[in-house]
């Protein structure tokens, strides 16, 4: 089974309400600006844009201990979690362009909903596992992870806002390529519930080859499953991605994002995709812009742009 020149749906959602910086809101505008649909469409996939989601603004949302903006948060990703199993179920890969990171509650979710045999790579400088009673932040942004796998149902209260959601995978269904900042209470349930993560100390001693084709094996060892491609923008190094709320130094270099995603994406399998945490507004315009078409990079790659060239169907050798 091949989805490799299935159809793209794009979907934005300018959603802040996981962390405190209001800028990660314009991404979607910022990456379509840069001209993502325009480049999807060159590269001969069929794409339809269903536009930005708009979440209306619940006033009365007091913190749950140190969480921030539960109810906002738990009520736009009930309505991401439908947008993307809705995108997904009209056979197209979702591309879901944020936000910030708390969005991808909602696009796994969703993404389970509609595929529910899917894995997921998660390529961040963080493992976004924290429970709400482990943040040490309140920012959401920082523990989606923990609300969607089923093995951390006991740990996680039922936030105002959340009553609708269920956990979605198992532990063993997901991998963290990237990570270098995790936090004491991550790493405790990372080993506790013996979930997969390659550092960036992985990458740097067995090398990025090795260490895709073992996530791989973790999670998809027939490569069989639909794949689900979770990209924060901070897992690149903050000199491709300084407009990011929480950069991190030492990061993925250019050539390993495109190479993360040109191999995962030449499966075939990949069915939904999140660009999180670009933040047009932070940074100076040269690190916006470098940040943003980086990010449009990462997209088109996933989905067959090769940096060995492509030949557009027809192409004819000009004779002399
Ligand atoms: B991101 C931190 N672990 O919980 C927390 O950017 C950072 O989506 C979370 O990966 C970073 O706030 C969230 C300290
Ligand atoms: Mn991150
Ligand atoms: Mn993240
Ligand atoms: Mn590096």
């Amino acid at each position: 089974r091949r989805l490799l020149y299935q159809d793209v749906g794009v979907i934005g959602f300018p959603f802040s309400k996981g962390q405190p910086q209001p800028g990660v809101r314009s991404g979607p505008a910022a990456i379509r600006n840069a001209g993502l649909i325009e480049k999807i469409h060159n590269l001969e996939r069929d794409v339809k844009d269903y536009g930005d989601l708009d979440f209306e603004y619940i006033a009365d949302d007091p913190p749950y201990g140190l969480i921030k903006n539960p109810r906002n948060v738990g009520a736009a990703n009930k309505k991401i979690s439908a947008a993307v199993s809705n995108v997904i179920n009209d056979n197209r890969l979702c591309i879901s362009l944020g936000g910030d990171h708390a969005m991808s509650i909602g696009t796994l979710h969703g993404h389970a909903t509609a595929r529910p045999d899917m894995c997921v790579l998660w390529i961040d400088a963080h493992v976004d596992i924290n429970t709400p009673l482990t943040s040490m932040t309140g920012n959401i942004h920082g523990t989606p992870v923990s609300f969607v796998v089923h093995e951390l149902k006991d740990y996680v209260p039922v936030l105002p806002g959340f009553e609708w959601m269920n956990t979605c995978i198992h532990a063993k269904d997901i991998a963290f390529i990237g990570v270098r900042d995790i936090d004491p209470g991550e790493r405790y349930i990372m080993e506790k519930f013996g979930l997969v993560c390659y550092s960036i100390h992985d990458i740097d001693h067995l090398g990025l080859v090795e260490v895709l084709k073992r996530a791989m094996d973790n999670v998809n060892p027939n490569r069989d499953r639909p794949i689900h491609i979770s990209f924060d923008i901070d897992a690149l190094d903050p000199l491709l991605a300084q407009s990011t709320g929480t950069p991190v130094y030492g990061g993925l270099t250019f050539r390993e994002g495109m190479y993360i995603v040109e191999e995962v994406g030449s499966t075939g399998m990949v069915t939904g995709i999140d660009m999180v945490e670009v933040n047009p507004e932070l940074g100076t315009k040269f690190e916006q812009n470098v940040t943003v078409n980086t990010a449009v990079d990462v997209l088109t790659a996933a989905l067959g742009k090769r940096r060995h060239g492509n030949i557009p169907t027809g192409y004819v050798l000009p004779k002399a």
